[in-house]
């Protein structure tokens, strides 16, 4: 019987920067007085993520779900948007606050993002866009995507909530579609506490989410539209570029603890990891199996609640899928058995613990137990 751990290990921690390093970046938000409304911490962050990600246009928010509001409202999406119920509850709900409606669409089963042979039969002439999500950082088929897009005249937004640094050969991901969104949530890679940025192509739309996130003020007598407070403020811009600075050792990290997983877990009956296709440098934001349970001998649940007495606190993203929520379940889009392979998905997946200052013999231990309950399933 392996030992359980002392102290709980979660899913994720945050990246902390040395505290000195932060405190320097706070004396100077101090010594200028100028705590939020685009201040010189937002500034520099605003172009040091542009550079990071390698896309021509930055607009910082205060967190990812009032990012995609905004990104959804901007760029018109009325009606209906196609998205994916395998996702986070904000994704669909970006689409819901802004008076329109999800139309969920079934997954692809590897890649586990919105099938795009599934996409065009849902399209009605209400559709007006496509909210896909890169989940886990693994990227959408962004070409087929695309041209589906451009087919029926629809915007097509990213949900890149996990995706920061994920590159499609060389190309950052925050380059597809008419708009991405990042979410710089204490969870993520790269965070700002709470956080959260759109990326797209042109100055005009950038403008236009910088408006909308400023409550639509196009100067102080005129205000040209319903714009909501979405910015970002000082203190978490100021966080944001002591992060970014440990964001490459971060990386160095969880590659090694996601090889470390591959060697513990390699020949496992029943369970499969899930990764990105050949040519995608990965963000490192998941570390992601899926379990199946004839194969494997138990259920997701049973690892899933086996591991907590190990003191393993994994997580069932996406489960339960969005398309079961109550607020959704009515939807015709979300029928029973119109979504198999997301809903075969929900119940397999699990995130095993994945982050820089995890120990690699804590992994050891981790994969370890995963052999343990399945050898006494
Ligand atoms: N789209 C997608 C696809 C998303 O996944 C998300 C967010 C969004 C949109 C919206 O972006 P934001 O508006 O959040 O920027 C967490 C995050 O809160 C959420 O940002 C994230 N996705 C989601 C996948 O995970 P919870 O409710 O699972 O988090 P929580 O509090 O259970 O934290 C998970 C673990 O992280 C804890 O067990 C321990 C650790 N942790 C957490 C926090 C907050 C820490 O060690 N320190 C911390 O400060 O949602």
């Amino acid at each position: 019987m392996i030992d359980r751990f002392d102290e709980p290990i979660y899913v994720t921690r945050p990246v902390l920067p040395p505290l000195a390093a932060f405190q320097a970046r706070l004396a100077e938000v101090w010594s200028t007085r100028w705590l939020t409304n685009a201040g010189e911490q937002h500034e520099q962050l605003g172009r040091a993520i542009r550079n990071y990600l390698e896309v021509p246009e930055v607009s910082l928010f205060n967190n990812g779900t009032i990012a995609l509001l905004a990104a959804v409202r901007a760029l018109g999406m009325r009606g209906e948007v196609i998205t994916t119920p395998f996702t986070f509850p904000a994704t669909p709900h970006a689409i819901s606050w802004s008076g329109a409606t999800p139309v969920f669409c079934d997954i692809d089963p590897v890649r586990l993002t919105l099938d795009p042979s599934l996409v065009e039969r849902l399209i009605t002439p209400k559709t007006t866009g496509i909210l896909a999500v890169h989940v886990y950082g693994v990227p959408c088929d962004v070409r087929a995507l695309q041209a589906i897009a451009d087919r029926h005249g629809l915007k097509l937004v990213y949900d890149a909530a996990h995706a920061f640094g994920t590159r499609i050969d060389g190309v950052g991901i925050g380059n597809f579609g008419d708009a991405s969104m990042f979410s710089f949530h204490a969870t993520k890679l790269f965070h700002t506490a709470e956080g959260g940025a759109l990326t797209c192509g042109t100055s005009e739309n950038r403008e236009k989410f910088d408006h909308l996130k400023n409550f639509g003020i196009l100067n102080q007598e005129e205000v040209g539209e319903v714009g909501i407070n979405g910015k970002m403020n000082e203190l978490q811009a100021a966080l944001g570029l002591a992060v970014l600075d440990c964001v490459p050792e971060e990386l160095i990290r969880r590659r090694a603890v996601i090889a470390r997983y591959r060697d513990g877990l390699r020949g496992v009956a029943g369970l499969t990891i899930v990764a990105e296709p050949p040519g995608v440098e990965s963000s490192c934001q998941y570390f992601v199996v899926r379990i199946d349970r004839h194969a494997f001998g138990c259920s997701r649940d049973v690892v899933f609640e086996r591991l907590k007495q190990y003191n393993v606190f994994a997580r069932k993203y996406f489960y339960p899928l969005c398309s079961d929520y109550e607020c959704y379940r009515t939807l015709p889009s979300s029928a029973p058995g119109r979504l198999p392979v997301a809903t075969e998905a929900a119940d397999q997946v699990l995130c095993l613990p994945l982050y820089g200052a995890l120990p690699l013999t804590a992994v050891d231990s981790i994969a370890n137990m995963v052999r343990e309950i399945q050898e006494q399933a």
